[in-house]
């Protein structure tokens, strides 16, 4: 029965294809929605392993697990492969009590799941076989066993999940051969303890969640301004002060004044946790990178300790978020200090690589200082950089010494770099392109694609409060660690990629969990799947299981990959064209007046037609339950629908979707500035030029403005419209001033707006004054604003 049941739920993901009606073709859109691709061909079986085997044989029938099923250990079997062995029976154990304790044996029996040691792969390569007779799991050692176990966990029913839950009595494992390897050696996450601490008993979890979706390396941030996270004996204080601060900031650092919790928040690994976290995760395959902050990021630090900065102090644990001028100075005592401590990480943390931070050095202490300038000149150094070189070179070679090789953020590349190191480039590819070039190993973790604490819904109201960006799930699918421009030798030096979890914003376990997944599954695929493989829409098929799993372990997670995707269209014969898609083949609901969207809203079949500005609201549903949390989006139809627009003044190109169609396109940009919608230009004034086709009579003119001071978007000074027939002797029917506040945090969109009488004209001229340079007040004071503007609507 249970076998039924799961074959049906097979074949349910495996009909995963779009089967929506496709939308009948509204009368000449001049560009109607993308249709739903109509396939005729048959459904194939899916199996929903994330990431995705670089080759799989779908089999047919089907291995029947139950209690009694024996788990064989082929000779010779060393202690790693049955401690992989003794993993996968206990979680067998764990979710139908059976017993299934591997046993050592030289001859292979039916009715069994057996473990071979393969001498024919690398250390993490794979052979999987499911028939009906037996399951068989090949590789060299544990770890390329351990994730064979991973991929079979994944082709089991869901209850297998479920402790003590499955009801069983038997439980089935679609036949299968799967020969498997990973495209990089390094497949890495990340967690900030400092800005947030997470007890060790989350720790484990991270690198179990972790270790499901074959990553291999925990890079462990463990000091950093606000906190410093590990036990060193030799120097207490580091824990003792340095592991508490005062408050938190309440808030987005952005929003001024700054306010806080008032509430004492700390905490710190013992070398104990340590050690039992370390092998914790070695069983599992995971390799444990510490990194310790050097020389920036220090605050903790010199709360502790404030003779190793260069002024005197004192030094308080941060409260608050950003980049402080308090960093440790070169003297004698800090390198001594930092071998000191290193000596204990070394001892705790087996790992080849230790990460010695080096970002965002703020170098203004050093320029001050008169034991750093005489460290300068000592080292006939040309400058601060070059002291920072020089700093992390003491370091490496401190490390290498040891036998350690040094990580560090890419901008240890400034003022030269010894070879052994390896940059782990942050901000964009180009460090790492730099240090590749020069020879270094390079590990990718560019903000845009991988920071997984910036936002994954663009609907930054509806999401609680994240560092910002927006990089959505699909866009993580897409990051590709090896620049198009390397050659196969430069190619060979980037060892991997690594999403990044900062938790400024992240304060318990389930907010961490709910930011990495599932951009974390998509990650997974870049890193271990083959190029040519990676796909999207076969992707998407897959993810719903593997959500459900996570439900199943209790794993919080977004759920907006199930989330309604419009795509609305002002033409320009004023008609609204909206297409609602979603990623899977469920079924949509949608109203249009105004009210909540519900499983029993009318279904959505073909692309919508407006004639007026309406705002369309939908669901996905599955079962009669909703799926994911509504959308809804306005489309504003006016006169101005899809009309051309020149431009005197250039905007930036990496805003705005549809460049110059942006300001008549029906959609309006929200308060979030990177949503695609908004048109900004850098310092400059707005100069558009509208043209209707033809001679009309005009009562309004609008057009919106986003304020969003935190990040230099401020409302123009003011806003002119201005109307002419021939394009060229323009009269002016407006001057509107701004008279907004413009200190308030808050991102707010403004409409200038102003009615006209009895005006006719074929041209419409928006001129904005941009702000200007920011005032004394903002943190970017003097530098010049910028202005982001939005829908232009004529009525
Ligand atoms: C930059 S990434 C930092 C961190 C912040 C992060 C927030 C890096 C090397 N430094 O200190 O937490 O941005 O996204």
């Amino acid at each position: 029965m249970k076998t039924q049941i799961f074959f049906f739920a097979i074949f349910a993901l495996a009909a995963c294809q779009p089967s929506r009606p496709t939308s009948v073709v509204p009368p000449a859109p001049r560009s109607e929605p993308a249709a739903q691709p109509q396939t005729t061909s048959p459904p194939t079986p899916t199996y929903a392993v994330v990431p995705l085997p670089e080759n799989l044989v779908p089999g047919s029938g089907a291995f029947a697990l139950s209690r009694s099923t024996r788990i064989l250990v082929t000779e010779p079997a060393s202690s790693e492969i049955m401690q992989v062995a003794d993993y996968l029976a206990q979680r067998l154990h764990a979710a139908t009590g059976g017993t299934f304790k591997p046993e050592r044996t030289d001859a292979p029996e039916k009715g069994t799941i057996r473990f071979v040691s393969d001498p024919r792969f690398g250390n993490e390569g794979y052979h999987l076989i499911v028939t009906a007779d037996s399951i068989d799991l090949r590789a060299k050692g544990g770890q390329g066993l351990f994730y064979a176990v991973q991929t079979l966990r994944q082709l089991m029913p869901l209850e297998l999940e479920t402790e003590g839950r499955a009801q069983g009595p038997s439980w089935s494992v679609p036949a299968v051969e799967i020969e498997d390897s990973p495209r990089f050696r390094y497949r890495g996450l990340h967690l900030d303890t400092a800005r947030h601490f997470f007890p060790p008993a989350f720790i484990k979890r991270y690198v179990d969640e972790m270790a499901m979706y074959k990553f291999n390396t925990f890079h462990w941030h463990l000091t950093d301004d606000q906190g410093w996270r590990i036990e060193i004996k030799k120097y207490p204080k580091l824990t003792e002060v340095g592991g508490w601060r005062k408050e938190t900031l309440v808030g987005h650092d952005r929003e001024q004044p700054h306010k806080f919790d008032g509430v004492r928040h700390g905490g710190y690994y013992t070398q104990q946790d340590i050690k039992d976290i370390v092998q914790y995760a070695k069983d599992r395959f995971v390799t444990i990178i510490p990194e310790i902050e050097m020389p920036g990021h220090a605050r903790a630090a010199l709360a502790a300790y404030p003779e190793l900065a260069c002024t005197k102090g004192p030094f308080e644990v941060a409260a608050e978020w950003g980049i402080f001028e308090d960093i440790f100075c070169p003297t004698a005592k800090t390198f001594g200090f930092l071998e000191d401590v290193l000596t204990e990480v070394l001892k705790l943390f087996p790992s080849q690589y230790i990460h010695i931070g080096g970002d965002e050095v703020r170098k203004v202490r050093w320029k001050e200082s008169q034991e750093a300038q005489r460290v300068i000149k000592r080292e006939k150094l040309r400058n601060e950089e070059e002291l920072q070189s020089y700093f992390v070179r003491r370091m490496t070679n401190f490390l290498g010494k040891k036998g350690r090789r040094v990580i560090g953020w890419d901008e240890i590349l400034e003022g030269g770099l010894a070879p052994e190191a390896t940059v782990m480039s942050w901000r964009g590819f180009e460090g790492g392109i730099e240090a590749a070039k020069q020879g270094h190993d390079v590990i990718m973790t560019p903000e845009d694609y991988v920071y997984l604490d910036h936002y994954q819904d663009n609907d930054t109201q509806a999401e609680s409060l994240a560092i910002g960006g927006y990089t959505p799930l699909e866009k993580v699918y897409e990051f590709e660690p090896v620049p198009p421009s390397f050659s196969s030798e430069q190619a060979q030096h980037v060892a991997g990629a690594q999403g990044n979890v900062w938790t400024e914003y992240m304060t318990t376990p389930e907010r961490v969990e709910y930011m990495v997944f599932p951009r974390l599954l998509a990650l997974s695929e870049v890193l271990w799947s083959p190029r040519a493989a990676r796909n999207w829409d076969r992707f998407a098929e897959r993810l719903p299981h593997e959500l459900e799993r996570l439900r199943t372990l209790g794993v919080a997670h977004g759920r907006h990959f199930f989330k309604v995707k419009p795509k609305i269209e002002a033409n320009a014969e004023g008609r609204c064209v909206v297409g609602l898609h979603t990623n899977t083949p469920e079924s949509i609901h949608y109203t249009l007046d105004g009210s909540e969207p519900t499983p029993r809203s009318p279904l959505y079949q073909n692309a919508i037609v407006l004639d007026r500005t309406t705002t369309v609201r939908a669901v996905a549903a599955k079962d009669g339950q909703p799926l994911s949390p509504p959308i809804a989006a306005t489309c504003h139809v006016s006169l101005a629908s899809g009309k051309p627009t020149r431009y005197g003044s250039a905007f930036s190109e990496k805003y705005a979707s549809e460049r110059e169609r942006t300001l008549t396109n029906g959609l309006k940009g929200s308060t979030n500035f990177g949503d695609g919608q908004w048109l900004g230009f850098a310092g400059q004034d707005l100069d558009a030029t509208l043209d209707l086709g033809k001679s009309m009579p005009i009562r309004k003119v609008s057009v919106g403005f986003l304020r969003d001071a935190g990040v230099w978007i401020m409302l123009p000074g003011t806003v002119e419209f201005m109307l002419a027939d021939d394009g060229k002797n323009f009269r002016s029917v407006a001057i509107l001033k701004n008279d907004v506040e413009e200190r308030d945090p808050k991102p707010l969109v403004k409409d200038f707006s102003a009615k006209l009488d009895n005006q006719t004209a074929r041209y419409v001229r928006v001129r904005a004054k941009n702000y200007g340079k920011l005032p004394a007040w903002h943190p970017g004071a003097g530098n010049p604003a910028w202005l982001f503007t939005d829908e232009l609507i004529v009525e």
